[in-house]
């Protein structure tokens, strides 16, 4: 069993003190199944299923795992899910109203049920995160996706589904790979690797490549060409040999992504599984909890760095348009006769006679000005005003953080005009 989690977001509960035993407080891990159509992630994610309530009915101090499913094209899915993507999403409906195909149906589906990623987000958090009373929560959530990975990885949908559940959970993807057909020839398994690199790349998140249908082939030959660069180039040049045909460039282009590959593998953990027997499953799970151990270590403070920054860019954008309204309010209180412009008040309408020519004695006497008084005078006002009204904005922008923020600002603004 992994080290409790060291860091936590503020969402994750984890380091808080608890009345629990030790190790039932750690917040789930969630992982994430992901590969290409048909290679076999729903019957992974059954197996895996299974496994932890198996375990959990062996006496485990865990719940049973909550798992969620994210395709909305699939007919019948061989498991129980707590949070089914089809409850909310009516695929075929969004085909016909939107007048999709396959595809921009589950994009649009997708996008659909990432605008309730809140409430989705917060069942998560209410039933699988450590609470004070220390109910015993699930070890692991489980996830899985629809199999077209480009619709899932690559559309803002899935973006928003991976991070948001990334900034709550240890997560992890699991890149199911059909072993037999991907270690069929070296061009397939090379596409295969791309694939799962540009999925680390993009979603930034621990992976590990799980060789599926084990019991068809084994994963010694796909793990092979992984870890040693001259048996992919044997192999390449074996094929060359058979097919005598002239794909020269295909291969030393294959022989060239071998050598780059290296770094990518060195990231990778590699396990081989059979869904059918369940064969590998056990070794899996030590890999995800060596995951999550690098997750808290490696990506959370990455996730937390980015969301940092995210914050900053926001904070710099407000004080931007807090300047920028503050150049308009002056703009349009000179229009207005406010402000630097309107120092003085306007001057009444006399009512009678005797009161008009008692007023032109007035502008008499006040009608010659020392003019750098008077300047002093404008600038000072100016000032006051401009203090007055930032006083204002904050005041209103504080309103919206909730009532002590509110009661700072009245503070302040009573300040700046006393
Ligand atoms: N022999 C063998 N067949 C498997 C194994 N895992 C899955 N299959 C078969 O592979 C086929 C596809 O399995 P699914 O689990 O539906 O694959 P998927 O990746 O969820 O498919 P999509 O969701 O459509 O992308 C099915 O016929 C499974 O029975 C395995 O470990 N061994
Ligand atoms: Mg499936």
């Amino acid at each position: 069993m992994a080290a409790p989690a060291s860091s936590s977001t503020a969402a994750n509960p984890s380091t808080s003190t608890s009345a629990s035993p030790p190790g039932t407080q750690q917040p789930p891990v969630a992982v994430v199944t992901i590969g290409m159509a048909g290679s076999g992630k729903t019957t992974f994610m059954q197996r895996i299923n299974a496994h932890l309530h198996q375990k959990q009915q062996g006496g485990s101090t865990s719940a049973p795992p909550y798992v969620l499913n994210l395709d909305p094209a699939v007919r019948s899915v061989p498991f129980d899910s707590n949070i089914d993507i089809r409850d909310s999403v009516n695929y075929k409906e969004v085909m016909k109203q939107y007048n999709l195909g396959p595809n921009g149906g589950i994009l649009t589906s997708l996008n659909l049920f990432s605008t309730k990623i809140d409430q989705v987000l917060g069942i998560l958090e209410k039933r699988c995160l450590p609470k004070e009373d220390g109910k015993a929560v699930p070890s692991h959530v489980l996830v899985d996706t629809p199999g077209q990975i480009e619709v899932f990885v690559w559309s803002a949908s899935g973006n928003i589904l991976l991070s948001s559940l990334a900034s709550s959970f240890p997560t992890v993807i699991a890149y199911v790979i059909d072993t037999p057909r991907s270690t069929e020839n070296t061009s397939t398994f090379m596409s295969n690797m791309l694939y799962a690199i540009s999925i680390l790349y993009k979603t930034k998140l621990p992976m590990i490549l799980v060789f599926n249908k084990t019991d068809v082939k084994d994963e010694s030959e796909a793990v092979e060409w992984m870890r040693d660069f001259e048996a992919f180039q044997t192999a390449l040049k074996k094929e060359e040999e058979e097919e005598r045909e002239g794909s020269g460039y295909m291969n030393s282009l294959l022989n060239s992504m071998s050598l780059v590959l290296e770094e990518f593998y060195n990231a990778l953990s590699v396990v081989g599984v059979s869904s059918m027997t369940g064969e590998g499953v056990d070794k899996f799970f030590e890999a995800v909890e060596a995951k999550r151990e690098e997750f808290d270590k490696e990506y959370r403070p990455e996730l937390e760095k980015r969301r940092k920054e995210a914050e900053q860019q926001r904070a710099e954008l407000r004080a931007k348009d807090v300047s920028r309204m503050m150049k308009d309010m002056q703009v349009s209180s000179k229009s207005k006769g406010t402000g630097k412009y309107a120092t003085r008040p306007a001057p009444e309408e006399p009512e009678t006679v005797s009161d008009a020519e008692a007023m032109d004695e007035d502008e008499v006497e006040g009608g010659l000005e020392d003019p750098d008084e008077d300047d002093m005078d404008a600038a000072e006002e100016e000032e006051a005003w401009k203090q007055s009204m930032q006083a204002r904005y904050e005041a209103a922008v504080q309103e919206s953080q909730g009532p002590a923020a509110t009661l700072r600002s009245a503070d302040y603004i009573k300040r700046s005009q006393g």
